[in-house]
């Protein structure tokens, strides 16, 4: 049996219940045997894929918090530190009923590869809790993010462990949990980035996982012969990658024409309104409902597949922005048959692997998530640069950077693929790319 599948069924073995923790082990290690093939002896010798499939350290916690009726509640709060071969440990934090050990493992072992690709020096990691932002007055959501960091300031720290926001943790929760560090450390370091821009935030770093992703897009069209001038553009969630990721297809010439949220989806012929879907989403906290009422030309669906849902829009690029497993094989026949030439994933693992497949299958241009979303931890590690220097860069300064590091991610990946014989094949290019840059350390590092 050759040494990744053995690794994968050790991995099914340990841990039986974890299916998305699963899932992404098993979509990097298909990749990567021949990278493998070219140091197996040392990598089994040294466990290397053991040790790069088992987290550093996992933390689970208590938090307890009292509710606007005054009634105690309990989650459950999460860190996975799971590599820092090349950078303190790096990664968002998700707040979401979903939220288990699981969801955490999967996304820890993604952002090892993603960080990986960026260039910058930052570790893979990722942490959360089970409670649901939603519906929680700005008083409960402070008291839950000040519980949550009575207990996650022991494990982080500037040059140790950097969170961020993911799902359901924006500007809000990352200025509240930030507020609750300094005061339980006497510290004012760059311990969380997404922070504001009165407080160490950086300019850009909002917007940075949507431009990001189509500033990757725009290259891997180019360099197959395209553009995305003119291209109708269609796109799920509608949350922060969503929403820049919507505002820089209008930007770059493209026509985004649907988004989504948790219960239900929107067509747009004439293409989404960023500044309506803005107000409805980051202002309001609303239901899309909201924007299909303001907006003449929208088409609102409730149910997130209704009908179809948004990937049964002919497109010429789809890119799915919300959340893990929400493009499966059906919706992928539905794009190819209605004439899409490109995917690239906002969202982490957001294509099953049967989709994914059949994608490569079709000649459809696939770029998978570490890559394409990589933006966003990019640039919290520039942001976590101003922060050490005690400077603060101008927007475009920032932008131009974010761009030239999506642009060498784009090459990287398409040149790696290229190498290890599968041209084209932008899955294997990320995963070996990624993975040889964390190898290289750990090999160097020794045995721990
Ligand atoms: P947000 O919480 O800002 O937005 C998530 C959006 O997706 C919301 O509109 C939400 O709906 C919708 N959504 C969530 N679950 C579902 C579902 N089951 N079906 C349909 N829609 C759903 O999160 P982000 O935009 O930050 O994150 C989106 C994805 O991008 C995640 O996979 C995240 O891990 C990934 N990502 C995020 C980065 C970042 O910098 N924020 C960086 C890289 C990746 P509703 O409005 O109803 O809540
Ligand atoms: O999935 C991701 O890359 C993020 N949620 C961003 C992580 C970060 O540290 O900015």
């Amino acid at each position: 049996m050759s040494y990744t599948s053995e690794v994968l069924e050790r991995v099914v073995a340990q841990n039986p219940d974890q299916t998305l923790f699963i899932q992404a082990v098993k979509e990097v290690l298909e990749t990567l045997s021949p990278a493998i093939e070219r140091n197996e002896k040392v990598y089994r010798q040294n466990a290397l894929l053991e040790r790069l499939t088992t987290p550093d350290r996992q933390i689970l916690f208590r938090v307890a918090w009292v509710d606007d009726q005054g009634i105690a509640r309990v989650n459950n709060g999460y860190r996975i530190q799971f590599n820092n071969a090349i950078g303190p440990y790096k990664g968002g934090l998700r707040l979401h009923p979903s939220v288990n050990l699981s969801t955490l493992k999967f996304l820890g072992f993604e952002q090892i590869f993603k960080n990986s690709l960026t260039g910058l020096p930052i570790g893979g990691a990722k942490g959360g809790s089970d409670f649901d932002p939603k519906g929680k007055s700005d008083r409960e959501v402070m008291a839950f993010c000040q519980s949550f960091m009575s207990e996650l300031y022991k494990y982080i720290g500037a040059d140790v462990d950097v969170p961020a926001g993911d799902i359901g943790t924006g500007a809000r929760e990352i200025g509240y949990m930030y507020g609750a560090y300094k005061k339980l450390t006497g510290l004012y370091e760059g311990v969380l980035t997404g922070k504001g821009l009165s407080y160490g935030g950086s300019l850009a770093r909002t917007e940075a996982t949507g431009y990001g992703l189509l500033y990757l897009t725009k290259c891997m069209l180019e360099a197959n012969g395209s553009g995305l001038d003119g291209k109708k553009v269609v796109v799920s969630g509608a949350g922060n990658v969503a929403t820049y990721a919507i505002q820089k297809t209008w930007q770059l010439g493209g026509i985004p024409v649907t988004c989504c949220d948790s219960t239900g989806w929107i067509y747009d012929p004439e293409g989404i309104d960023v500044a309506l879907l803005k107000e409805v989403k980051e202002v309001r906290r609303a239901r899309l409902t909201e924007y299909a009422a303001e907006r003449p030309s929208a088409v609102y669906h409730a149910g997130t597949h209704s009908e179809g849902g948004v990937w049964s829009v002919p497109c010429d690029v789809a890119l799915p922005c919300a959340t893990q497993n929400e493009l499966d094989l059906n919706d992928a026949k539905m794009l190819v048959a209605n004439g899409c030439k490109a995917v690239a994933e906002g969202a982490n693992m957001p294509t099953t692997i049967e989709a994914t497949k059949y994608f490569q299958e079709n000649g459809i241009l696939f770029c998978p998530g570490k890559a394409a979303n990589a933006g966003g931890v990019a640039t919290s590690a520039l942001e976590m640069t101003q922060n050490s220097e005690r400077l603060s860069w101008t927007f475009d300064e920032v932008d131009s950077k974010l761009q030239g590091i999506m642009a060498n991610i784009f090459t990287n990946v398409n040149e790696t693929a290229k190498e290890f014989g599968m041209a084209g094949n932008y899955v294997a290019g990320a995963n070996i790319a990624g993975f040889l840059k964390v190898a290289n350390a750990m090999e160097a590092q020794g045995i721990l």
